[in-house]
């Protein structure tokens, strides 16, 4: 049973013009080549096949749409870092990334997956840069968290956040995730809805009261 009934492929864009309709809300996956973000979005959706993987980095040449139900999609962006495409090729994929991100009103927020064993890489912070220069919410995915140990995973998890906490003001989260083990899978499921429907992943940790009934006003 898919975690989305009536989830399905609803189609690819090689060029700004070939966008579905920007209505509704979506949230993109985006990732180093062969990271596995498709593997994630199969994860997630619980639907093997959906989108297509491989073991030959650059499988994802295209963005791909999918819906999960009406007005609220999945997008599956082409891996970035991959050295054998060419230049030309590489120059296309940016600028409809960046037209991508500069442009669609339906974006909620941007995952963004990275292999455990090499997270954060160059192009990674660049993709960071892309995804909060709209001011919008992002979510890591350490995936193939199952090549770790527990512990070695866990030193990962605190290394990430403590240098993705440096990027002031920007709402990150991070989770350990795998698609073959099947952990964190249902949160992930769960930060995506809620950036679907425009929530921080996280709730804002309870601050000390402030005003007139806080310390500041009493008198
Ligand atoms: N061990 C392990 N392997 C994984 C996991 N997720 C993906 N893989 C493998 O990593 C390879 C790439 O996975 P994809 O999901 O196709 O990666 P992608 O990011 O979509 O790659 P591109 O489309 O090329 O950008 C495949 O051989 C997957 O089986 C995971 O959680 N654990
Ligand atoms: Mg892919």
């Amino acid at each position: 049973m898919s975690a989305y009934r009536n989830v399905q492929f609803l189609t690819s864009a090689n060029a700004v013009s070939q966008l579905p309709a920007d209505t509704g809300v979506e949230v993109a996956i985006a990732g180093r080549s062969n990271a596995g973000k498709s593997s994630a979005i199969n994860a997630i959706t619980q639907r093997k096949g959906l989108a297509r993987t491989s073991k030959t980095p650059g499988a994802t040449r295209l963005i791909n749409f999918f819906e999960l139900e009406s007005g609220r999609r999945l997008v599956d962006l082409p891996g970035y870092g991959y050295a054998a495409v060419s230049g030309s090729m590489r120059e296309h994929w940016g600028s409809l990334l960046e037209a991508y991100f500069a442009r669609r009103q339906a974006l909620r927020g941007t995952v963004v997956v990275m292999d455990v064993r090499h997270p954060l890489t160059p192009h990674d912070e660049g993709m960071l840069e892309l995804a909060l220069g709209r001011q919008l919410p992002v979510h890591i995915l350490l995936t193939k968290a199952d090549k770790l140990g527990r512990g070695a995973g866990a030193k990962v998890l605190a290394g990430l956040r403590r240098d993705v906490a440096r990027m002031t003001g920007a709402a990150i989260t991070v989770q350990l995730f795998s698609a073959h083990s099947g952990d964190g899978v249902a949160a992930a499921r769960g930060a995506i809805e809620r950036l679907l429907d425009g929530k921080p992943v996280q709730p804002p940790q309870k601050e000390a009261p402030v005003g007139p009934a806080g310390p500041t006003g009493a008198s």
